[in-house]
């Protein structure tokens, strides 16, 4: 099949895309459609490589209200409510609204989804379910789960063993939770525990790491060092790390030389912490995301995710993550144009390294054909028009479609 005028990837000239078998097999200028062959005209679109939603809760999704509001609007208030909804768990109640939302995400090109699934459970329910779904909808979507301690490892009841059940039963990552931990010791034994089992069995690693607006949640230096010594590196990620915006400047600028050594990625979750963040504050308030402008300065990888679709922790989402970028670009004053231009790689090529997976991931010959196409000739201007995605195509197959609304002057 031959995909014809393209604009490949902020590109100012044409290209054409020939798939054969699900791969990628040429990308020319201009190619003569061979006998018989299927050709498809993308009109001079934008074309991507697909979306990479590299945070969010599946688990969680679409249970916002039920069967409370979170009132407060913090992150705490959101756990308890999680909590109460949890007791009402079930198997089949999982798969649909895993099922939706990955449709969701599937209509706004989105094809990688890293999800943190609580295993503060003792019955392990959603880890069960997601592990069962993730190979059931690989088709749609690749999902990569993250066993995730939503209450604690140290301050749960048997947390440790669940942790080592979750990684048994196959999670692809470990995580942690060290500002929810009682203490400052267990917060630290927490990191240790959770890198060493990474380690031991072959994981990555995704911590939600000082995901609240204390100076002193300090976290990040623990998750840091321990990537490097464990020779762990670029397989560890730091979700959040929401307190860096409130530490001082002279101890981020001993922090950054650890944070360049040990190669670990960061995922900033613009709309969500500039709703949960702050909360405490009167005036001025805070805006509680991370130096994502900082940390690319200085060569660190910075992916962007959604982290909620309508759950305990935040009443919208969409699965757009356009919009996560929009949100991003504004909070963390990245709008210079070359900022703008580029910012799609957030939630591409950066989020690919995140989720370990850039090898097998763009737009290059000999890999998956896997790409979207957007309504668009360029992500600046898609980005501020909010474009549709036209097409989503994995494997060479056209997974989704979208056609755009019109709209007309009269006067
Ligand atoms: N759980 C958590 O600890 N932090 C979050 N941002 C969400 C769930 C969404
Ligand atoms: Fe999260």
């Amino acid at each position: 099949m031959l995909f014809q005028n393209a604009l490949i990837e902020n590109s100012e000239t044409l290209s054409d895309i020939r798939v054969s078998d699900g791969v990628f097999d040429e990308i020319l200028p201009k190619a003569e459609p061979l006998p018989g062959e299927e050709t498809v005209d993308l009109k001079g679109k934008l074309v991507l490589p697909p979306f990479i939603e590299s945070h969010v809760h599946l688990d969680a999704c679409l249970t916002a209200g039920d069967p409370v509001w979170n009132m407060s609007g913090t992150l705490f208030e959101g756990i308890e409510c999680w909590s109460k909804r949890k007791d009402k768990l079930t198997e089949s109640d999982i798969r649909e609204r895993v099922n939706r939302c990955v449709r969701l995400y599937a209509q706004n090109g989105v094809q990688h989804i890293r999800t943190h699934v609580d295993v503060t459970d003792p019955e392990l329910t959603a880890l069960r379910t997601l592990i069962a779904l993730r190979e059931e909808m690989k088709d749609v979507a690749e999902i990569q789960i993250v066993a995730f301690p939503q209450e604690g490892i140290l301050s749960y009841p048997n947390g440790k063993q669940l942790m080592r059940d979750a990684v048994a039963l196959g999670a692809d990552c470990v995580g942690a939770i060290p500002h929810f931990e009682f203490t400052r010791e267990y917060s630290v034994e927490s990191l240790n525990f959770a890198l060493q089992l990474a380690a031991e069995n072959g994981r990555l690693v995704d911590v939600h790491c000082d995901e609240i607006d204390d100076e002193a949640s300090r976290g990040l230096e623990t998750v840091a060092a321990r990537a490097l010594e464990l020779g762990l590196f670029d397989k560890v990620t730091a979700s959040h790390t929401t307190a860096m915006h409130s530490y001082n400047n002279a101890y981020v600028l001993r922090l950054m030389r650890l944070l360049k050594m040990s190669r670990i990625n960061f995922v900033a979750n613009p709309l969500v912490n500039t709703h949960l963040q702050g909360r405490a504050d009167t005036y001025p308030k805070r805006r509680g995301i991370t130096r994502v402008k900082e940390l690319l300065q200085e060569g660190i990888n910075v992916s962007f995710g959604h982290d909620d679709i309508f759950d305990p922790w935040y009443p919208m989402g969409n699965g757009s993550l356009r919009d996560v970028v929009f949100m991003g670009l504004h909070v963390c004053q990245m709008m210079g144009y070359e900022e703008i231009m580029n910012s799609y790689r957030l939630i591409t090529q950066n989020a690919a390294k995140t989720l370990h997976i850039s090898e097998r991931y763009g737009i290059k010959q000999g890999l998956p054909a896997n790409f979207i196409v957007l309504d668009a000739k360029n992500w600046y201007d898609a980005l501020n028009r909010n474009a549709p995605v036209l097409r989503s195509v994995r494997g060479g197959k056209t997974i989704a479609e979208t056609t755009p609304g019109q709209s007309k002057v009269l006067v």
